[in-house]
């Protein structure tokens, strides 16, 4: 066949392809090792002309070149056939669906809450180690040394004096032995404690801690900030309230209950009919607590407090159980 009428043939056969297959056979037929502009390449080693030679020779290197242009046409024809067929069945007008998103836990998050109130009023975060020295536990927070709280039963000890820490009061400690008053400090983290899990115990809670270090703090001082805590968390009215309590590293100490997030103080199931929830410890920091650190206990005085975030937790939303917090349930992690 003459190039004239090759390149017509290559021009309507090119036209036919409508498959991948038809495309392989096409690109064979005519550039394949046995393919006919192949056989044409082959033949010019007939020819003596060199300017015949030569003619010839670009006028097949035209047909290969026709032959490729043709193939990748086709083939970007071919794929963006196949991808309408794919598409042919979606609705790409629907709206999406929405993507899951994650959440702060509960307990992240009314800790992060806690934390933000007492940062409006001046105190700054600090955290510590969750193995600590028994000394810094225990011994420095005016603990006797027959304590029951130190007992196997109660305390995870570890090698070395080092016990995890069953409160997170030795930041506090940390924080005196590095520094000299005045100090506005709240210490929230993990604490440890040999309980079996319960409604309310588990041997993992959260807890944030504060105090004040300087000089002519008062125990009115610690009555103000902790109003403010409450009506912050709880809910603008709620009253607080003080009764006197016990603790090694405080005197005189108080429990803080606050009136009811339920009934507003007049008596429900969730405050058992007193109109109260007791959400947390407080007190004027003992003066061998200072003693401890080297701070003058006649010169400086504090107050300090704590709280279990698990608790707030539970009586902020109505959670009657410790252990959804731990179990991570997406339904009830959700919901947050
Ligand atoms: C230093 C001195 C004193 C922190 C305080 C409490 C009272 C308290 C409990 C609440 C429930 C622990 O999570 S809980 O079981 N805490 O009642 N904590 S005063 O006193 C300190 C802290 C640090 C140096």
């Amino acid at each position: 066949m003459d190039i004239q009428s090759l390149k017509k043939e290559i021009e309507s056969e090119g036209e036919k392809i409508k498959t991948a297959s038809e495309l392989a056979s096409f690109k064979a037929g005519y550039t394949g090792k046995k393919g006919s502009v192949t056989l044409l390449f082959e033949g010019l080693k007939e020819i003596k002309d060199r300017d015949e030679k030569k003619e010839k020779g670009m006028q097949i290197n035209a047909l290969k070149n026709l032959v490729e242009e043709i193939s990748a046409l086709k083939e970007k024809e071919l794929i963006s056939l196949k991808r309408a067929e794919e598409l042919k069945d979606i609705d790409v007008t629907l709206p999406p669906h929405e993507a899951a998103q994650g959440s702060l836990h509960p307990i992240n998050l009314v800790m992060d809450s806690i934390n933000s109130v007492f940062m409006r009023m001046g105190f700054t975060i600090e955290e510590g180690p969750d193995i600590e020295l028994a000394e810094y536990n225990f011994t420095a927070l005016n603990f006797p040394d027959d304590h029951p709280a130190m007992d196997m039963h109660d305390t995870f000890h570890m090698e070395n004096g080092y016990v995890l820490r069953t409160h997170t009061s030795p930041i506090q400690i940390r924080a005196m032995l590095k520094r000299q008053p005045p100090l506005k400090i709240i210490a929230p983290g993990r604490v440890y404690r040999r309980d079996a899990v319960d409604a309310s115990h588990s041997p993992v809670f959260h807890q944030v801690e504060g105090f004040m270090v300087a000089t002519d703090v008062k125990f009115s001082d610690l009555k103000g900030i902790l109003n403010v805590f409450t009506e912050e968390i709880f809910g603008a009215g709620l009253k607080t309230r003080f009764r006197p309590s016990f603790f090694p590293f405080t005197e005189p100490s108080a429990e803080v209950d606050v009136q009811c997030v339920n009934c507003r103080g007049k008596g429900c199931k969730t405050c058992k009919s007193t109109g109260w929830l007791e959400i947390m410890g407080c007190g004027m920091i003992h003066v061998n607590v200072f003693k401890a650190v080297n701070y003058d206990p006649e010169k400086y005085t504090g107050f300090a407090f704590g709280m279990g975030v698990e608790r707030v937790a539970m009586l902020k939303y109505g959670i009657s159980d410790m252990r959804h917090f731990f179990e991570n349930d997406i339904r009830f992690l959700k919901q947050f």
